[in-house]
């Protein structure tokens, strides 16, 4: 397509503003109700009703049948002029995913140049006001793709998009002879909840940095963009802190059961930062006060109302540790650790923590989490914490992860806004079955299924849509050792937090999720992802 294609009206606008236009031009056609496709046209075996597999669910998925647009050496990647670094980054990536060769190396265009056919396009369109700040417009013909989005996330998530619509083979860079196509057609996506996380308790049980980013990686597939690691624990301190050396040294020399613990460097977990940034994940770092605090009572004598360090905890009790929270030097190390660790990340937020305590007062405590607020506010991060913290004076500014039992509510009446992660739908601890080997049981078994009938909309009474941020689905690991025992438990329930998460409720749906669902069982195998095989889910044999 040239530029004498547009109106005249469309011609007198910026050159860039046109090529937008012309990307988008399909996709400015009416948005009508989707249509099921029937015949090869994609790569599927299982499919919902809508023909395809991409989970979580876009807003609006238009499959046209017919024959697609095939990626090989010929294809090149186009990114429109005036998009920002970030946009070179994913151009890049979708490079690496579709292993191409370097004739096709991302190219920036020339003011005034259009894509040559054969290209997959990105762009940004800062004007566009449907898919907001991290949703993506994505339209693919037979000679092009164009991927359209307001942000280099936007766009980001776009790509994962075109991964699922390509088929599994693309998950196998090396493979010779594989057909990459994926069928033509136009997707419009939008997220529902800015908050899509997942946690990692890599307290309990560390898990290494390539471990973690392991997992960055198939978060990024599904569209999840909160990265919370739940850096300490009695159990456990597991990121170095230079002002106080011991709790590493000391705190970070065990985990549940003796096996020996370990901690990441500030350079490593710079590092692990720096690979989820790139991947639009923002690192939300956790270190869990005034309970959950025994690996630093037992590094820092100063920190005990009786001047005493307690020996390093290797069971898996909960609620019977607290820091002092009378004595000035609790707060003196409290701000230490907030400004060390604030200061290699990026992002806004910071967690306390604050859950099960069972040694303060009630006002002890409130005082507390009110001082820790002040501390993490002065250090110019947003507070996070768990559900107990609700009760205190807090700022309507700061936020609430609802768990369970909880009083979130209280918080929701202040203006502020909350997390979800009830236990008995987001815990990815909690046993799939009777039979299942890992993980506890405290809320109640946790099927695929009980995982995505959570509705974050109505699940509080009272609290409306609006006050909910998101959702998150806690990785908790008093019963998990190595990587393989965390991704059985986080897999494929993962993909259903990812789906609560994105996906518009007009969009969602049990009988269509299963279906998407068992299209990536050989996908997350191609991955390597040790996944629980649900007999939920009608995996292709
Ligand atoms: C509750 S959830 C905890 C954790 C445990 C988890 C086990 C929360 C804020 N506290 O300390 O690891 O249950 O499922």
């Amino acid at each position: 397509m040239t530029l004498s294609a547009l109106s005249p009206t469309s011609r007198r606008r910026s050159w860039r503003t046109s090529l937008v236009l012309v990307l988008l031009a399909p996709a400015l056609a009416s948005c009508r109700p989707a249509t099921p496709v029937a015949g090869p046209a994609g790569p599927f075996t299982a499919r919902d009703s809508r023909g395809h597999s991409i989970v979580p669910a876009p807003l609006s998925v238009q499959l046209a049948g017919g024959e697609g647009f095939t990626v090989d050496s010929t294809t090149q990647i186009a990114i429109a002029g005036g998009a920002p670094p970030e946009v070179d980054f994913v151009a890049q990536q979708l490079f690496d995913m579709l292993g191409l060769p370097v004739t096709s190396r991302p190219r920036r265009l020339v003011e005034g140049e259009m894509p040559a056919p054969r290209s997959i396009a990105l762009a940004i369109d800062a004007g566009n006001s449907t898919v907001g700040d991290e949703g993506y417009e994505l339209n693919v013909a037979t000679d092009r793709v164009t991927l359209a989005a307001r942000s280099a996330a936007g766009l980001f998530h776009g790509v994962q998009t075109i991964r699922q619509l390509l088929p599994v083979s693309v998950e196998y860079p090396a493979a010779v002879g594989r057909v990459l196509r994926m069928p033509a057609g136009r997707v419009v996506d939008v997220p529902r909840f800015a908050w899509r996380g997942a946690m990692l308790d890599v307290s309990r049980h560390f898990l290494s940095a390539d471990d973690v980013k392991r997992y960055i990686d198939v978060m990024a597939l599904y569209k999840l963009n909160r990265l919370h690691l739940h850096l300490s624990d009695d159990q456990g301190w597991r990121i170095e802190i230079k002002s106080r050396p011991n709790l590493t040294v000391v705190g970070g020399s065990t985990q549940v059961g003796g096996g020996p613990g370990g901690f990441y460097t500030q350079a490593q977990f710079a590092d692990l930062v720096a690979y989820a940034t790139q991947r639009f994940i923002t690192v939300v770092p956790e270190i869990d006060m005034p309970g959950h605090t025994n690996a630093a009572l037992a590094s820092y004598a100063e920190l005990n109302c009786d001047g005493v360090a307690p020996p390093v905890y290797t069971g898996i009790r909960v609620g019977f540790s607290t820091l002092c929270v009378e004595r000035e030097t609790t707060y003196a190390f409290i701000d230490d650790v907030v400004r060390e660790i604030g200061g290699l990340i990026p992002g806004p937020y910071f967690h306390v923590g604050g859950d099960e305590v069972e040694k303060l007062t009630a006002p002890q405590y409130r005082r507390f989490i009110e001082r820790v607020e002040g501390i993490v506010r002065a250090r110019g991060k947003t507070m996070i914490g768990w559900g107990e913290i609700a009760p205190a004076n807090i700022s309507a500014s700061s936020i609430v992860q609802h768990w369970h039992n909880d009083s979130s509510q209280l918080h929701v009446a202040r203006g502020g806004r909350v997390i979800l992660s009830p236990a008995k739908h987001m815990y990815l601890d909690m046993k799939y079955d009777s039979t299942t080997m890992l993980g506890l049981r405290w809320a109640g078994l946790v099927e695929v299924r009980d995982a995505y009938a959570l509705d974050p909309g109505t699940y509080i009474p009272g609290v409306p849509e609006s006050a909910i941020l998101g959702v998150e689905g806690p990785l908790w690991s008093e019963t998990l050792v190595k990587r393989q025992d965390f991704e059985y438990m986080a897999f494929p329930r993962l993909a259903a937090v990812a789906e609560v998460g994105w996906s518009a409720a007009s969009a969602r749906g049990w009988d269509g999720f299963r279906l998407r669902l068992a299209e990536h069982g050989p996908r997350l195998q191609a991955l390597g992802i040790n996944f629980y095989r649900s007999g939920q889910i009608p995996w292709p044999r």
